[in-house]
């Protein structure tokens, strides 16, 4: 499948958010392939170790959202989520799920482990403020949605 690098924030509501060099393959391309039944609307992802969230297709037709093995060129370490995650930019980072096992294809939006807990299903990310990782200085997140602003 075709290989994508994306250049992106990954932004915890947590209040820390990273900047990386992520390679994958565009979700799109991923569901292309599978043609899935007219009535998916969300895809749930499940990880080893019992993890979960679900992002509307909607959400995940965007162009730069993606299934990411590598960072840096270089295989996504065990850590970041390794071999497989989910990265969605625009979203909060709960919805990245790491260690991908299962992806599940639904009618309908769910909770999720963060969700259950009383974190937004939809996950938009707000204005507020985030530390960023790579320069280690807390800076504003002016407008909702994908931090492109550092
Ligand atoms: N399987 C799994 N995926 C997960 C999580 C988790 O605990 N388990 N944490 C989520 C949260 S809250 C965030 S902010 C990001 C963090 O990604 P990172 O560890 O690469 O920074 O992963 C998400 N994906
Ligand atoms: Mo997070």
């Amino acid at each position: 499948m075709p290989s994508v690098t994306v250049d992106a924030r990954l932004t915890s509501v947590s209040g820390f958010s990273v900047r990386a060099p992520w390679d994958g393959v565009a979700f799109s391309e991923f569901l292309k392939r599978i043609e899935p039944l007219e009535s998916a609307s969300h895809a749930t992802f499940r990880s080893v170790g019992g993890y979960e969230s679900t992002v509307s297709l909607e959400n995940l037709l965007k162009p730069r959202v993606i299934l990411c093995y590598g960072v840096e060129g270089q295989p996504l370490e065990l850590e970041y989520g390794g071999p497989l995650r989910l990265l969605v930019p625009h979203l909060w980072g709960y919805k990245s799920v790491k260690w991908l096992s299962e992806i599940e294809l639904t009618d309908r939006m769910k909770g999720g482990y963060w969700e259950d807990r009383g974190y937004s299903r939809e996950a938009e990310i707000e204005p507020g403020y985030t530390f960023d990782m790579n320069t280690r200085k807390r800076r504003p997140i002016r407008g909702g949605g994908e931090v492109t602003e550092f």
